[in-house]
């Protein structure tokens, strides 16, 4: 990439605020490419943030027990080996504001916040083919146009609170985990309802429970849990991924996850259940995502993931003393992993308590929502003060959608991906000519440790827009038949795994009613994925129409 260039000074012609790119959203993406367009290639850049500070998906999700479930030494930027030496974690995994404090620490650092207006949601991107601008309209009536519109607006920050009837009755108060109150919620003396059990809703349920008077949980879908084991980081600790960091990030970048560990290169079948058990014990011991890399053939042999899957229920089962709450609690009906499994802090043991009690919604769902709480289909009404709304989010497509972008001849995103996301490495869409969406839907973005993910595309993005500026090649878009191939590949890479089996997770938009059925991350592996982007641009950018 090439370390130039002389910055321009933004235009104001017509009362339009014209920059070289627009970038979308002030989280980890839309920091780091402001950094990178900015600081090495000298474009004039302008963040969107619709939040009144930096943090993306972390500014919403303060929710009680909100933690990432990433380690915090693979949860930053590695792009800079400063900037990773000095900042020190505290703990196993980053809670809530800790990542908050990071991320403002960085934008400080890098002085990124003078780039970015704060409290401006976009309302509308519109693509003009013959200035071949970007012209974006703000809540607030700003008008701004740029060359090129960057996406960095998060996979999961489209909070989807489902439409139970009688909701606007409800006397009591009610909140979604990802858009939770700055001020807390103090659930003392309280009876709390929280509808949800991924991996935010676990994470929730113990926090709530050792402060509300009593907690009902609604339960759609069963899940697995795994304990986090999170704790303080010792001093050895952090001086020794100090003294590793090339070779961490050597790993996450390896790896198919990015996360710091490696994934066992030993079958399940290569033991035997006697060892097999062992390692399962030892991994339990050792908590974390890492549990899934205990084997290699557990997210592509369903007998094998069965192994794993039958332990984590005997886990359960051993765990929670009510046999008819552990078998409601073991009772699940997916491949482990299969959808985003969960990390815990005392999650099985929650239910351990006197005070909170578990309601199977499958069997018995909320018919509706009452003044006084929530009616079951049995005729059942739980009282409640609180309802915690712990029901994830219109994942992947749903942030893009709501930004009102349309592309050439005024073709609306939600008419292009009526049937689905269709991206072109999930990174560019046919017909929205210089528009890159960071960790857009048919990328490994989720599949994969973020900020590693994140990384990878801004360092592309940057490094395509380097070039295109370099040759004076005016638009970059992919050709439809490079989308054709590139959508098969995702959905070849989703099949070759049990992924696809949990037939309700959000990887495959089935969370949200009406919203289309397609497997949208990229699960051929991020070290893959990494060389095919760089096998792409390395060939001129293969796939891709430039155009004067
Ligand atoms: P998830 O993983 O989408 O979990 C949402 C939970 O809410 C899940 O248990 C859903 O059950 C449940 N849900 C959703 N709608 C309903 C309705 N209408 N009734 C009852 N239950 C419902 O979101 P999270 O916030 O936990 O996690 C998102 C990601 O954040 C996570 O994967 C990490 O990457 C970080 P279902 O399984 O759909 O039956």
């Amino acid at each position: 990439m090439p370390d130039t260039i002389t910055r321009e000074a933004p235009r104001q012609a017509t009362g339009t605020a014209e920059f070289d790119a627009i970038v979308i959203g002030a989280g980890f993406s839309g920091l780091y490419q402001l950094h990178l367009l900015r600081d090495r290639l000298g474009l004039s850049v302008r963040v969107l943030e619709q939040a009144d500070g930096v943090g993306g998906t972390w500014y919403w999700n303060r929710y009680p027990g909100a933690r990432c479930d990433s380690e915090s030494h693979s949860y930053c930027f590695s792009f800079s080996e400063d900037l990773y030496k000095e900042w020190e974690w505290t703990e196993r995994y980053p809670e809530q504001p800790e990542i908050m404090r990071y991320l403002n620490w960085v934008a400080d650092k890098l002085d990124l916040k003078r780039d970015i207006g704060f409290n401006t949601r976009v309302t509308a991107c519109r693509y003009d083919a013959v200035a071949n601008r970007w012209q974006v309209t703000t809540e607030g009536g700003e008008t701004l146009a740029a060359t090129y519109l960057i996406t960095a607006v998060g996979c999961l920050s489209t909070a989807n609170v489902p439409k139970i009837p009688g909701l606007e009755s409800f006397q009591g108060h009610w909140y979604h985990t990802g858009q939770w109150p700055h001020e807390g919620v103090d659930f003392s003396g309280l009876r709390v309802g929280q509808i949800g059990t991924g991996s935010t809703g676990i994470q929730a349920v113990p926090v709530i429970a050792a402060q509300a008077k009593h907690l009902t949980v609604f339960q759609r879908t069963a899940n697995y849990s795994v304990p986090a084991r999170n704790g303080p980081l010792s001093d050895d600790f952090k001086a020794w991924t100090k003294e590793n960091y090339r070779t961490i990030r050597e790993v996450m970048h390896s790896t198919p996850n990015g996360h710091p560990f490696v994934i066992s290169d030993r079958s399940c079948w290569d033991v035997s259940a006697e060892e097999r058990r062992t390692l399962y014990e030892a991994a339990w011991e050792k908590g974390g995502l890492q549990f899934r890399a205990t084997f290699r053939d557990l997210l592509i042999d369903k007998e094998a993931n069965d192994t794993a899957a039958e332990f984590l229920r005997a886990k359960i089962r051993e765990i929670v003393k009510d046999p008819e709450t552990a078998a409601k609690l073991a009772d699940i009906d997916h491949p482990y992993a299969a959808k985003r499994p969960p990390i815990d802090t005392e999650y099985f043991e929650a239910y351990n308590r006197d005070n909170v009690s578990l309601v199977d919604v499958r069997s018995n769902p909320i018919e509706r929502i009452t003044p006084k709480g929530a009616q079951l289909r049995d005729g059942t009404e739980v009282e409640l003060d609180i309802i915690v709304f712990a029901t994830g989010f219109d994942a992947m497509t749903g942030p893009l959608l709501r930004l009102g972008i349309t592309g050439r001849d005024g073709l609306p995103l939600s008419e292009a991906w009526a049937a689905g996301p269709r991206t072109y490495l999930g990174l560019q869409v046919a017909g929205f000519p210089n528009m890159f969406t960071i960790t857009g839907p048919g990328s490994p973005s989720v599949l994969c440790n973020m900020p590693i993910a994140i990384e990878q595309h801004a360092e592309w993005i940057a490094d395509c827009i380097a070039h295109l500026r370099a040759k004076g090649i005016a638009r970059l878009e992919p050709a439809p038949e490079a989308v054709d191939r590139w959508v098969e590949h995702v959905n070849e890479a989703a099949h070759a795994t049990l992924l696809p089996q949990a037939g309700h997770s959000w990887y495959l938009g089935a969370n949200v009613p009406g919203k289309p059925r397609v497997f949208m991350p990229y699960a051929g592996g991020m070290a893959r994925y990494r060389q095919i982007c760089a096998d792409v641009a390395a060939k001129g950018y293969e796939g891709f129409v430039l155009s004067d």
